[in-house]
């Protein structure tokens, strides 16, 4: 497909100032009327006629100032329409479209669901609406008339504040909804159906009463109130942290069960797919609480991040993105345990980004060029892309941080920005020259950070070798290393180094010689503390001094890190005596602390995934030795650990107090449910029985499906008899089948893909949704790496023909599930020859979608 290039921005050559609509809502023929106020962009092209981009519209009348286009100045095409000679002079158009709701199987544009009418409109679906100068930098003000029958559509909304509503003869009603705020077409929204509410009020620090809402499927609404609550915790909290207000009367969430992506900032109507919206304790696990409390957050952070200050280009998305998970990553951190989510947001970092950043989807985080843009809401451009923000507070402190916030949302608001104008405005506050930082935008690919010291016992002096190696050429990063000594009683606090500042180093150059002084004792170094940078450290201790690191370092994402560098040693070159001291030490680990953090205790149990092992592995990746190693080493912690983990489950297990998804609460779940998987990982048969009792003593999913992941995981009769049982009890409930789905898909044995064959024709599952596809089949290509990645081709094959079927119904899906073939260079050749079958295999199908073939291009290049 063809690249679109950043150098070739140019400003639109006509702006829209004003937007009309008049929508008439109709399962198959759904009528827009697009009033457009339009004029000359003085910055823009003079003599461009106007191109109005467009896809898979029906144009049933069109008009200038109320007169007729003629046909020879006008030329419809399937990508849009083109006016050869405009006026150049402001003017309205109005343009008649027509579109099936009921057919978009795409669900960009305006799409049914479940007899709900819904958008999505980012990055590009408002052209499958009407016609339109569908850019980020064209921001207009919207008024939007809803039409549908009332009987199946007794909720209107779009976007800002309600202006009115009314009947419409017998069966028809309509409303209006004004949006003061110019936005962007990507954050246009209606949503017209049959919904239930809850709903309640917050006063700004501004003093304005905002009625907030969570609409959901009538009869869900006992499943809303903590999405409400995290609405009502994201705008307390904007506020505190950043000093940014709610600035409509209404803020509304819907939640919808076929959807793209997670959820969708649309000015004042936040759509959501319902598995980030809906939750009560026998539905929703402790990691679904989290979730929908992070995605509530993320979206609503987008009122500023994103919505009042916009993108100018695509190519800017980490703008928004980037900074607005940094803002929810944030949130989530004063919600809960800072250590423990920052652990959870590298784990993350690690299986998702990692990969992508060393493989052929590797793109910087501000991208250069693109074929389909769909294609770039990657983990690079969101979560590296917070990575940058958060050095970047490193680097000049909190309180510059925020004054640079501050300034960035005084000097654009209203505006449609760059990268650059972000880096201006701390650079404003702060008299720093950011030039240099700025190249973790354009840089591609995860740098290593090489370390090495020297101790010197005579001169009581520590020298530290720091260098950074780049996975592409070009003049340094600049890099901040957190840091510090750890002696045999715990942190050296005595020593000194001019070159550190409150404990970070600041590495712009290839490579730093860092002396310490007054250093009375051989140290071992904590480096990158808190996962200062995203890099892969490269330092090589011996065990024991790794493990003096869990025991004694003050910094907890290093003391878990040295825990799980251990674990990946033993991972990747087993030996049993190294694998016992190991144990002891996270015996002793548990002894003092586990009852005292129990989620810190949980990641600490945790071992590298499979993924990361591979991750770590240069080429000839055999995914089922790494499968066994990990096994091997986790039946040996299991059967070392028994007794304490035996004692851990029995002193968390009152199971007597009311479910609370509190992150204390979460923590302690947790640590007894790991502590089930690592007895289970000892000994399979008392692993399948305890599991067992485990699963009928549950009082809420988060225990059931635990118990549940645990069993799946040992083959007999205790397994099937579990799922069958579970799928029974959840026949009714798609989210929670999507679980069943999930670990089922992910059982690392050969069965898996007969299993998964099966599963394909259960009622419950279908193509045509979103979560069903990802929760059966992206679940097992992306953490079934065995069966996926098997030898004989046929986990490849599976995925790929799911692939080639979803290719012309929803390709933006497709595409996605298409990136698990990312790491496929790095196989061992038997696999590898596999994989590039399959993808040869997809190729050869004609008519592919941009989505799929940008994605397929990029893989096999
Ligand atoms: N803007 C797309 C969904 C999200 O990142 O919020
Ligand atoms: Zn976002």
């Amino acid at each position: 497909p063809p690249l679109i290039r950043l150098e070739d921005y140019r400003p639109s050559a006509f702006l829209i100032d004003r937007v009309d609509l008049d929508i008439r809502l109709d399962p198959h023929a759904a009528r827009i009327t697009a009033e457009l106020a339009l004029r000359p962009n003085p910055e823009g092209d003079a003599d461009a006629p106007l191109h109005l981009d467009g896809d898979d519209l029906t144009l049933v009348a069109i008009d200038l100032d109320g007169a007729g286009v003629a046909p020879g100045d006008l030329t419809v095409e399937p990508s849009g329409l083109t006016l050869r000679n405009p006026p150049r002079r402001p003017f309205v158009l109005r343009l008649v479209t027509q579109v099936d709701p009921t057919a978009n199987t795409k669900l960009m544009g305006l799409y049914r669901t479940d007899g709900v009418y819904c958008t999505q409109c980012e990055a590009d679906g408002f052209r499958r609406i009407t016609y339109f100068l569908d850019r980020p930098d064209v921001m207009s003000v919207y008024t939007t008339r809803i039409e549908a029958n009332r009987e199946e559509a007794p909720v209107l909304l779009g976007n800002g504040n309600p202006v009115e509503a009314g009947p419409v003869g017998e069966d028809r009603h309509y409303a209006v909804w004004h949006d003061p705020h110019p936005k962007p077409a990507y954050l246009f929204a209606i949503v017209g159906g049959r919904l239930g509410k809850v709903e309640t009020t917050f006063r700004t620090m501004e003093g304005r009463d905002v009625t907030c809402a969570v609409y959901v499927e009538p009869g869900r609404e006992d499943r809303a109130g903590y999405a409400l609550d995290a609405v009502i915790r994201s705008m307390e909290w904007d506020e505190r942290a950043f000093g940014r207000a709610y600035d409509l009367d209404v803020f509304n969430v819907v939640a919808v069960s076929a959807f793209n992506m997670g959820a969708m900032e649309n000015k004042g109507l936040n759509i959501f797919n319902d598995k980030y919206v809906l939750a009560v304790p026998d539905t929703a696990t402790d990691a679904d609480y989290a979730a929908i409390e992070a995605i509530i957050a993320h979206e609503y952070f987008h009122n500023w991040s994103g919505n009042r200050v916009t993108c100018r280009d695509w190519f800017q998305l980490c703008l928004k993105e980037g900074l607005t998970v940094f803002r929810d990553q944030e949130f989530s951190s004063d919600m809960r345990s800072r250590p423990v989510h920052r652990i959870g947001e590298v784990r993350s970092l690690r299986a998702r980004q990692f990969p992508e950043d060393a493989g052929p989807l590797k793109h910087p985080v501000r991208p250069n060029a693109y074929a389909e843009i769909n294609n770039f809401y990657t983990a690079t451009v969101y979560d590296k892309g917070a990575e940058i923000v958060r050095m970047l507070r490193t680097l000049i402190g909190g309180a510059a941080f925020r004054a640079g916030m501050d300034r960035y949302f005084a000097d654009n608001d209203g505006t449609a920005a760059t990268v650059e104008d972000f880096l201006a405005a701390f650079a404003t506050v702060t008299g720093r020259d950011l030039s240099a930082f700025a190249r973790w935008y354009e840089r591609p690919g995860t740098p290593k950070l090489s370390a090495s010291g020297r101790y010197d016992p005579a001169a009581r002096t520590y020298t530290l070798r720091l260098a950074q190696i780049l996975t592409v050429e070009g003049p340094p990063l600049v890099i901040p290393v957190a840091l510090g000594l750890v002696g045999a009683k715990g942190p050296m606090t005595d020593v000194t180094c001019a070159a550190v500042t409150d404990g970070v180093f600041i590495l712009d150059r290839d490579e730093a010689e860092l002396v310490f002084e007054n250093v009375a004792e051989e140290p071992v170094p904590s480096l990158l503390r808190d996962f200062s940078a995203p890099v892969r450290l490269d330092l090589s201790l011996t065990d024991e001094q790794r493990l003096r690191l869990l025991a004694r370092d003050s910094d907890p994402f290093n003391r878990w890190q040295a825990a799980q560098d251990v674990a990946m040693r033993l991972i990747l070159d087993p030996d049993p005596a190294r694998a016992e001291a190991f144990a002891e030490a996270l015996g002793t680990f548990l002894d003092g602390e586990a009852l005292a953090d129990p989620a810190f205790a949980a990641l600490v149990l945790a071992l590298p995934t499979e993924g990361e092992a591979a991750d770590s592995l240069p080429s000839d990746v055999d995914p089922d030795a790494i499968h066994q190693a990990r096994r091997d080493l986790r039946a040996r912690l299991g059967r070392a650990l028994r007794p304490r983990l035996e004692r851990i489950d029995a002193s968390l297990s009152s199971g007597k107090e009311a479910y609370s998804p509190d992150a204390a609460s979460a923590g302690r779940r947790a640590l007894r449910n790991a502590a089930l998987d690592l007895i289970a990982a000892g000994d399979p048969q008392a692993g399948a029985a305890l599991a067992t009792q485990r699963l009928d003593a549950a009082t809420n999913m988060t225990d059931r499906l635990a118990a549940l992941a645990t069993i799946a995981q040992i083959p007999g009769e205790a397994r099937e008899a579990a799922l069958t049982a579970f799928g029974e009890r959840y026949a009714q409930e798609p989210l929670v089948l999507d679980k069943w789905f999930a670990i089922q898909a992910t059982i690392a044995e050969p069965e898996t893909l007969d299993r998964i064959a099966r599963l394909k024709a259960h009622p419950a599952f279908s193509m045509t949704n979103p979560n069903r596809v990802r929760a059966l089949v992206g679940s097992f290509s992306m953490a079934n790496p065995t069966q996926f990645a098997r030898a004989d081709g046929a986990g490849f094959a599976l995925v790929a023909d799911v692939v080639k079927a979803l290719d012309s119904t929803n390709p933006q899906v497709a595409a996605r599930l298409l990136t698990a073939f990312g790491s496929w260079r790095r196989l061992e050749k038997n696999r590898r020859v596999a994989a590039a079958e399959m993808l040869n295999r997809i190729k050869a199908v004609p008519g592919l979608s941009r989505d799929v073939a940008d994605i397929l291009g990029r893989t096999l290049k």
